[in-house]
């Protein structure tokens, strides 16, 4: 039984959490994210005059770094007008036009460097650019009604399918880097116009065919592409993660819209096989630097960890996808941990700066000796320890403010009589004549107000994975609620108060034993957050410390966050190998992972050992 979404414009977060980052990225990052670009040149790069000698060269995937930042004035400027944001985008638009060539064609690169190689280079993004474009020309039409935007992408749109579908002339078959088939999706739903399915779907279908392989062109074909074989037969998560994600997003949407049995099978398990392998506890994905990529099953080293923000966001995307074709509340607990931890620590708690890649442990020191090691493994790669305002290859941080922007789309799923609340976030709703209003203080406490009015649903609220005590309160009285799939299902009819209270307690957490990197240590969760311990908060190495299970919940004021404290002890040895072991004690203080590495450079340990 599919579902849909209430999508964000029906919601609406008024207050908590999600509300703080919406206003941060609303006053702060959008901007700054608009000052570094600007600086960068990715804004001035859409005039077309860029000529050699002059700094700053357009690489080839800075539209799609534009285009997510015109995505995300769009879904900010649909709950709030924001006059100089729109002036912004609508410069943008008519650099566009301008430059746009007579049968539809737009690329800053090509158009610059090699007009004749257009569509010729299957690994240069321009069907990755054309997809974010058109991303961002649907989400400004439907924000602001002016339409010129999504007449261009229309415009490029038909030359795509023309030259790639109908003559397929193009010198390659589907794109290197997956994100114009998810772009199709959007783009049909929108115009209900069919073609554009057709092409998701001719994309999909062409995938691991490898029936054109333009010469010389080898890094584009294969497991790194998501190539290796026809896309129904794909049933692990393999090669670079963003791309990987995008396309599992973009079979998922197909799998819905064409009852797609094939497509279906091979995201379940796709999805099965990255959140019972493939995945940190914080939601991060793609663990390895080397081409950015899924590791094998269980291979989830922490301090070479990769975990790019825009991977772990784009699982975000695939599993929301893959709530709606079936409601099982594992699909939200997979967001549920990604927005609150893998995702969150790639934006720095001011909202000026971003991590690429997101660290699942940092040892200052261990780095020190790895690298002025006569023996340096030159292959060995640390993600970075403080986060960046703007990265020469800077997707994540557009895709952070689109994906924050829009987050109100993760709350509710609905069909004909049932309403599935998916995330916790205060909020108010309209579906219909249905009114929805989510009075809580999430994630910091467990409790959930949900009053309805205009009508009578059936709503179906997620009992978290993580959540063991649990109560549902009707109208004052308490019930009982047969829970399917990981929901709690209760009637509500019109004036009738629900009230979800889920007890968050510290807990222990161990990793499968397979994950060798996890193995004899354990991390601590507070509800949805995964906690860390971090050297400015417990005197610099966390190499020698040792928890107690003695846990209690304090508050960071400085951090505005919770925060855990453990009794813990520090233990040495008197030598190289000792019988003798010093212990100090301490009392250690945990906070959310997402919020590591804001106060200077310093250790972070997510496992620890516990004893
Ligand atoms: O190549 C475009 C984007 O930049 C990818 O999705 C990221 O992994 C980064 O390589
Ligand atoms: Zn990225």
């Amino acid at each position: 039984m599919s579902t849909e979404i209430l999508t964000y414009d029906k919601v609406n977060i008024t207050g908590g959490f999600w509300r703080e980052k919406q206003e941060l990225i609303r006053k702060t990052t959008i901007w700054n994210v608009y000052r570094r670009f600007s600086d960068t040149g990715r804004f001035s790069a859409f005039k077309m005059d860029w000529k050699e000698g002059m700094p700053n060269k357009p690489h080839y995937f800075w539209d799609s770094d534009v285009a997510k930042w015109l995505e995300s004035v769009a879904y900010l400027t649909k709950k709030q007008r924001e006059p100089e944001l729109e002036a912004i985008v609508d410069e943008v638009v008519d650099d566009i036009e301008r430059a746009q060539t007579e049968d539809g064609y737009f690329n800053i690169f090509f158009q610059l460097f090699m007009p004749e190689k257009r569509f010729t280079i299957r690994g240069w993004h321009e069907l990755y650019c054309a997809g974010h474009l058109i991303e961002a020309a649907i989400a400004y039409d439907e924000a602001t009604g002016k339409r010129k935007f999504l007449d261009l992408m229309l415009k490029y749109a038909a030359l795509i399918k023309r030259i790639f579908m109908d003559e397929q002339s193009a010198a390659f078959d589907s794109p290197g880097h997956e994100e114009i088939e998810l772009a199709l999706v959007k783009l049909y739903d929108y115009t209900k116009d069919r073609q554009w399915l057709d092409l998701a779907l001719f994309f999909i279908n062409k995938r691991g065919l490898k029936e054109k392989l333009p010469e010389g062109d080898d890094y584009t074909r294969g497991t790194n592409v998501q190539d290796h074989l026809p896309v129904r037969e794909q049933f692990t998560a393999e090669g670079h993660a963003v791309r990987a994600c995008y396309l599992y997003c973009a079979m998922a949407d197909l799998a819905l819209r064409e009852n797609d049995e094939g497509l279906r099978n091979a995201c379940e398990k796709i999805f099965s096989d990255i959140v019972n392998s493939k995945m940190y506890i914080t939601g991060a994905v793609g663990s390895t630097h080397v081409a950015e990529a899924f590791e094998d099953a269980y291979r989830l080293p922490n301090d070479t960890a990769y975990g790019e923000t825009c991977a772990a966001l784009s699982l975000a995307l695939f599993a929301r996808r893959m709530e709606r074709i079936e409601p099982d509340s594992r699909y939200a607990d997979t967001v549920e941990r990604v927005i609150y931890n893998g995702f969150l620590a790639g934006l720095s708690l001011d909202g000026k700066s971003f991590f690429y890649e997101n660290a699942q442990e940092i040892d200052l020191e261990n780095r020190a000796i790895v690298r002025s090691s006569l023996h340096n493994n030159k292959n060995m790669h640390f993600p970075i320890t403080q986060r960046i305002e703007v990265f020469g290859c800077s997707c994540c941080p557009p895709n952070v403010t689109r994906f924050i922007s829009s987050i109100g789309d993760f709350i509710y799923n609905y069909t004909d009589d049932t309403i599935y609340v998916n995330q916790y976030m205060e909020s108010e709703a309209a579906l219909g004549d249905v009114k929805l209003v989510q009075t809580t203080n999430y994630p910091f406490d467990g409790k959930v107000s949900l009053k309805l009015s205009g009508g009578a649903k059936k709503l179906a609220l997620r009992v978290p994975g993580w959540c063991r005590v649990w109560t549902l309160v009707k109208n004052g009285a308490p019930v009982a609620a047969e829970v399917v799939k990981g929901y709690a299902l209760i009637d509500a009819a019109d004036g009738d108060e629900i009230v979800l209270d889920m007890r968050i307690a510290p807990r222990f957490v161990r990793a499968d034993s397979r994950v060798r990197a996890d193995r004899g240590l354990e991390a601590i969760c507070l509800g949805p957050f995964v906690m860390c311990l971090e050297g400015v908060d417990n005197g610099g190495s966390l190499a020698s410390v040792v928890l107690r299970r003695n846990l209690t919940v304090g508050f960071d004021d400085s951090l505005g966050l919770p925060c855990v404290y453990a009794d813990a002890a520090r233990e040495t040895t008197d030598s190289l190998y000792s019988d003798t072991v010093v212990s100090t004690p301490f009392t250690a203080k945990l906070i959310p992972y997402f919020a590591f590495a804001n106060r200077g450079e310093t250790d972070m340990k997510i496992w620890n050992v516990v004893r």
